[in-house]
């Protein structure tokens, strides 16, 4: 999805979002992923229920992401750029440049019963969704 960005005449440029109005849920939660090395993967997991916005406002970083709908490569580079996550979708986070930050805007709290940290066990939750 694109994020509203705003340049400003040699200053550099403002993005924004706003919960329920930019994104189809009210945000509960930030948290972002700094200081990682280049090379570096992350995630390996799902969310059962959680809807979340991800960005990637300096660096690049990419994403595989997997649901029922197929399996998606994407580069995020680009700060007016966002990935909206809605299903249960099996990801990870490759850090293509060193010290890139990703930052999350979720739909609800951190709770660990929300995850899936096992690929089988996500395919057979696809399953049982059918
Ligand atoms: C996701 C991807 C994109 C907390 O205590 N509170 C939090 O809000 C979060 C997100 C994490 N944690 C703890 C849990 C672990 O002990 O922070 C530690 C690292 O979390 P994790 O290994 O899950 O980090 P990633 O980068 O694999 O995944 C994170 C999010 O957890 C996940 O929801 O979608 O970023």
């Amino acid at each position: 999805v694109h994020i509203k960005t705003i340049p400003t005449l040699n200053a550099g440029e403002l993005s924004f979002f706003e919960g329920t109005r930019d994104i189809p849920f009210e945000i509960k939660r930030i948290y972002f992923i700094s200081k990682v090395p280049e090379g570096v993967r992350r995630g390996f997991h799902a969310h059962k229920k959680l809807k979340q916005l991800l960005f990637c406002p300096y660096g690049c970083i990419q994403l595989i992401l997997e649901n029922q709908r197929g399996r998606e490569e994407i580069e995020l580079s680009d700060p007016s750029v966002g990935v909206l996550i809605e299903e249960p979708t099996w990801r990870e986070m490759l850090w293509m440049k060193k010290d890139s930050v990703l930052c999350v805007a979720a739909s609800d709290f951190y709770t660990t019963e929300d995850y899936i940290r096992d690929y089988e066990e996500f395919q057979r939750f696809l399953k049982d969704k059918v």
